[in-house]
């Protein structure tokens, strides 16, 4: 009897552990291809396997993700980064150009080896500066098969949204970060899509009830999003399932996911729209025929019409700060280490307006920051030797975190976390200026989390997490600008207990691709691995305008220099740089 129970039962091991690790490879050849997505303009586009739109990235908790990317580019370098990914014990494998890996250059290849854990709606996309808008980002979507929601729905959806550029991001980048652009005026993108096109119809038969998983894989614009005469639930918010809570209208910033639920309607007497609507606040001028909407359709009966859009009056989005997530957790409320970022924007001596925590613009170190850790022992714990412009901050194994944004601009910038899902317990209204513990509202016993949340202009947002995942976790806002221009932190999270873990463990094609790319791996953000407080050679940003100079000195200049070159074309333009060394 027991021997029989035993070999009965032996084989269902094997076959849940089977489900449970099975390996999902995907075979990625990076390159150019030609798309024309609003109908607007055909243009050189980043695909995968000569494809764009590129693949959604789909596996099952549990599962092991393999992607082998070969970078077929031909002009530029590439990487891959698993948005929300926490990467539990393969911070190597986040995809952080510069932070976690080198570049990957033209011709070489790159594995990407993460065991999956974590179910939800996520994103990849390049990693590399200012990449991911020429295309290069797509849907990841963890199944569940425990997800607590599995009965409320009959079918599930996804559904992209983004904005869209007609000009390539390199020429792009080099008018932005520019003495030209003193103000820092970001590029406005040219048209808003949905799944990577305008019109989408989405067939919907009557009674069902549908998972939407709503991903903005977008630049710069966030996105109001709404049904036309239908509700949707909000049931998940990057990965975090959440209790069901009503939403007539979603505001989703850039790399922010909502999953929601939406019940057709009983009958197929009409077909509704639905709009993705930019939030042009965040754009310094509007051009004139900007359409901000991209319009789609419940298609209940397509032998009816699919009706214009109405207006709407005004722009009222759910506020996911009064959300739950299905678990409880609890808030931190004992704080170990508390970081102040101050956000700033300001110019530089080279006339370009940059990005800046606590009057710092990141830029990359010539080291990547793992490399750094891995290669520097009992050093590794000082934050001076990741360079003077990385923002580095070392957290203890373990310690709650907290992290105090003060946004001293009066611009949206929403904020995302590599590696962890953080609590947010407090935001401020816009205009509310910095934090003030003794000021504030009471925080929530059970607050909201997410990996990517909105401070508002001359706001504040604090946010807590514990620091059990070692690893090099990037901070940055995702308007993918202000990433060029510099808003980004470092936390190196447990250093020494980084080096335990991936002693051995960095695969030869990590290294690969940094000699191919003539990029050091060894010693501090320099290069050096002798005296690690020398930091001579490091990269650095341009320095700060002479005292008394202001950005609007710089915006006359421009403007009196552009007038005396005025009709000498584009060469005068370019004379526009001896005035660089003139102001330095
Ligand atoms: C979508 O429809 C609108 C309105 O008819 C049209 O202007 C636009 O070009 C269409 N977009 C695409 C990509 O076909
Ligand atoms: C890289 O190649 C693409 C495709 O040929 C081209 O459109 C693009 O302009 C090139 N980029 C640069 C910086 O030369
Ligand atoms: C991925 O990592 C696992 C665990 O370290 C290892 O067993 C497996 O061989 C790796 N797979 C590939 C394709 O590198
Ligand atoms: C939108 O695109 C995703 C892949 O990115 C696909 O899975 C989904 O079915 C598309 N949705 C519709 C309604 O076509
Ligand atoms: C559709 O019909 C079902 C069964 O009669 C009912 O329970 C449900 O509330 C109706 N749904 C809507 C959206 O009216
Ligand atoms: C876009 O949608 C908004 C909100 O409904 C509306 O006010 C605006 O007129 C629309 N713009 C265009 C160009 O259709
Ligand atoms: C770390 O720095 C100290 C000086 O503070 C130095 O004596 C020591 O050799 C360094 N350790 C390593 C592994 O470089
Ligand atoms: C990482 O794994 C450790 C141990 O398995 C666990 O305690 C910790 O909570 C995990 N961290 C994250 C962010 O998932
Ligand atoms: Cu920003």
């Amino acid at each position: 009897m027991a021997i029989s129970l035993s070999n009965f039962l032996l084989p269902i091991a094997l076959l849940t552990s089977f489900i449970r690790a099975a390996t999902v490879t995907y075979d990625f050849d990076i390159g150019w291809v030609y798309s024309n997505p609003d109908g607007q303009a055909n243009r050189p586009t980043i695909g995968i396997n000569g494809q764009w739109p590129i693949p959604p990235i789909t596996a099952t908790k549990g599962d092991r993700l393999i992607v082998n990317v070969k970078n077929s580019l031909g002009n530029e370098s590439t990487s891959l980064h698993f948005h929300g990914l926490y990467q539990n014990g393969t911070t190597h494998m986040d995809g952080s150009a510069s932070a976690t890996q080198c570049d990957i250059p033209p011709g070489s290849s790159f594995t990407y080896n993460i065991s999956v854990d974590q179910p939800g709606t996520y994103w990849y996309h390049s990693h590399t500066r200012g990449q991911y808008p020429d295309g290069l980002r797509g849907p990841l979507i963890i199944h569940d098969p425990d997800d607590p929601h599995k009965d409320l729905y009959d079918e599930e959806i996804v559904l992209t949204f983004s904005d869209w550029y007609h000009d390539l991001m390199h020429g792009l980048i080099a008018s932005f970060i520019s003495i030209s652009n003193p103000s820092g005026a970001e590029p406005v993108p040219n048209a808003a899509l949905v799944n990577d096109t305008q019109n989408l119809t989405i067939s919907i038969t009557p009674g069902k009830t549908y998972l939407f998983r709503m991903v903005n894989m977008g630049a710069f614009a966030a996105q109001y999003v709404w049904f036309e005469d239908h509700t949707m639930q909000v049931v998940e918010v990057d990965g975090i399932y959440t209790e069901p809570a009503d939403a007539e209208m979603l505001y989703i910033t850039a790399a922010q996911r909502y999953s929601v639920l939406v019940t057709a309607k009983n009958s197929t007497d009409a077909n509704f729209a639905f709009v993705g609507s930019m939030d042009q606040d965040l754009f310094d001028v509007v051009p004139e025929g900007l359409n901000p909407n991209v319009t789609g359709w419940l298609v209940y009966d397509d032998k009816k019409e699919n009706p214009a859009p109405k207006d709407v009056d005004a722009f009222e989005p759910f506020d996911d700060f009064a959300l739950v997530p299905t678990d409880k957790e609890g808030l931190y409320d004992h704080v170990d280490h508390s970081v102040q970022l101050d956000l700033k924007m300001d110019n530089l001596n080279d006339g370009a307006n940059y990005a800046f925590f606590n009057d710092i613009t990141y830029v990359p170190p010539k080291v990547p920051t793992l490399y750094s850790v891995l290669s520097t022992g009992s050093n590794a714990t000082d934050p001076l030797i990741y360079g003077s412009n990385t923002n580095a901050f070392v957290l203890k194994e373990n310690e709650v975190v907290e992290i105090v944004l003060n946004n001293n601009d009066p611009g949206k910038h929403p904020f995302h976390l590599h590696g962890h899902a953080f609590q947010v317990v407090s935001r401020s209204d816009e205009e509310a200026g910095n934090y003030d513990a003794s000021t504030a509202p009471a925080m929530p016993s059970i607050p909201m989390r997410r990996d990517t949340i909105l401070v508002r202009p001359d706001g504040n947002i604090v946010l807590r997490f514990k620091a059990d995942n070692p690893g090099v976790w990037l901070f940055h806002c995702h308007i993918e600008w202000h990433v060029l221009s510099g808003l980004i932190a470092t936390f190196v999270e447990d250093p020494l207990g980084l080096q335990t873990q991936l002693s051995g463990k960095i695969p030869t094609d990590h290294l690969d691709v940094c000699k191919a790319g003539n990029v050091p791996t060894a010693g501090n953000a320099a290069g050096n691995t002798v005296n690690l407080l020398d930091l001579e050679g490091e990269n650095k940003s341009p320095a700060e305008l002479p005292a008394g100079f202001t950005a609007r000195g710089i915006v006359a200049l421009v403007f009196s220099c552009v007038a005396a070159f005025a009709g000498m074309g584009m060469i005068s333009w370019y004379g526009l740089q001896p005035v660089k060394a003139k102001t330095g």
